[in-house]
């Protein structure tokens, strides 16, 4: 087959095809139809130049291009071309070689919709929005949490001790940064077992229940002991670098059923996502986190210190928390499918203090977990106070009050706003 024999804008996709919404740019002098052509050959059955003796009946496995509007195309590819439960053969497939073809300048996968049958070779999440908060027994507010910084540098009793404060100051929710694993000056174990063990004293403090998110992020069988090791220590939860431990190891982590809540981290998305021409959208990368199972993930905010499109962060938080969860529309081609895949958390972070909270609850509603490093850690009087602060201003927010009315009776708020202000 020829590349254009791959567009055909008479298809009618199959209920059981997975479509992919491309945004495509032809290189110089070459047709819409020969590019878009390209891309579904070559993520399909195709190759540069036609197949001899190839057998005729292969075509009807060939994906087929079936809209093409300005510069977005919809691609439909029938579902044998996939395997069950097998996310890197899927993602080789459609989001693989295509991203460097000579006919075409730029490439970006926006969208996918998964067939049912392909969506329940995946776990999904464990526990979800409702499985997290029936955990911490926190049926409406947002979840709040902070990274314990500095990043890494801390021992293991010192980084113990701001998490304590943190607990004990009001979050629900603590993290290793990203940057620690396990260092020579903060081995993994022993970090594990020094904040555990402050969680206990938290939580029998406060009579609340608190979450402690060590990062597992690790070659996989290291990964996985390490995993384990929560897991018998007591712990609750795990974070886990999706894009740098890869799409393999969080299935890994994931089948091994651990019971523990999986915390997604994004490091290195932006390589992938940055770009509004070329790479893959943060929705296509959440909606495989999602099948996968990650319980809770990292979606940034317009207002913090990263670079994000709010139509990216709205679009993705009115995807997972409206839509797929409670009112997808009827005739969606997922409709009936992604209710078997549970409802992810989203967390907000990166760049964020309390002045922030009023304008991101109202943004993006209260399945959120809010989460601060600098914003908690930067206060003028330290963890405790930030965390109190923090918890200050959420508590104002879910009550309609302004923060600045709220910080005329509650000092830590008031000196957090001094610092950094409100944001409107
Ligand atoms: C936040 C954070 C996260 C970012 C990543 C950090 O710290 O722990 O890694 O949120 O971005 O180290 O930057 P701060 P995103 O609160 O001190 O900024 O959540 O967008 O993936
Ligand atoms: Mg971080």
């Amino acid at each position: 087959m020829k590349y254009t024999d791959y567009v055909d804008l008479n298809y009618r996709p199959a209920k059981s095809d997975l479509v992919c919404e491309f945004y495509v740019e032809p290189a110089k002098g070459v047709s819409m139809k020969k590019a878009t052509g390209a891309v579904a050959s070559e993520s399909s059955i195709g190759t540069w130049t036609t197949i001899t003796k190839a057998p005729p009946r292969i075509n009807k496995l060939g994906a087929r291009v079936f809209l093409i509007k300005g510069n977005y195309v919809k691609i439909a590819y029938p579902f044998e071309l996939f395997e069950l439960g097998n996310m890197p053969q899927i993602l080789s497939s459609i989001a693989g070689n295509i991203f460097g073809m000579k006919d075409i300048a730029n490439l970006r996968l926006e969208d996918i919709k998964w067939p049912y049958q392909l969506m329940k070779s995946f776990e999904g999440p464990k526990y979800g929005i409702k499985g997290i908060r029936k955990i911490l027994k926190i049926p409406k507010r947002p979840l709040i949490g902070t990274i314990v910084k500095p990043k890494v540098g801390l021992n293991s009793k010192e980084h113990a001790k701001v998490a304590y404060e943190s607990w004990i100051g009001g979050l629900d929710l603590v993290k290793m940064d990203e940057n620690l694993t396990s260092l020579k000056f903060n081995k993994f174990g022993k970090n594990v077992r020094e904040s555990l063990k402050m969680r206990r004293k938290a939580e029998k403090e406060t009579g609340e229940k608190k979450i402690y998110v060590p990062n597992v992020t690790a070659e996989t069988t290291e990964m996985l002991r390490r995993a384990r090791l929560v897991k018998k220590e007591g712990g609750r939860c795990v974070m886990i670098d999706i894009i740098t431990v890869g799409w393999s190891a969080l299935q890994t982590l994931r089948n091994e059923n651990l019971n523990l809540i999986l915390h997604g981290h994004r490091a290195g998305h932006a390589m992938m996502t940055r770009n509004p021409k070329h790479g893959i959208s943060m929705l296509v990368i959440a909606d495989i986190a999602r099948l996968i199972g990650i319980d809770q993930l990292h979606i940034g905010t317009i207002v913090g210190k990263m670079a994000g499109e709010r139509q990216e962060v709205t679009h993705i938080s009115e995807e997972i928390e409206k839509k797929f969860v409670k009112e997808r529309p009827v005739g969606h081609t997922l409709a009936e499918s992604w209710g078997n895949i549970k409802p992810v958390f989203v967390i907000c972070s990166g760049g964020i203090h309390p002045g922030h909270i009023p304008r991101i609850v109202k943004f993006l509603g209260k399945d959120i977990i809010l989460q601060f490093g600098g914003g908690c850690h930067g206060h003028p009087n330290g963890t405790f106070s930030g965390a109190k602060a923090i918890n200050q201003a959420l508590c104002a927010t879910m009550q309609n009050i302004p923060l600045k009315k709220c910080a005329k009776t509650h000092p830590e708020l008031k000196m957090a706003i001094d610092k950094w202000g409100v944001v409107k």
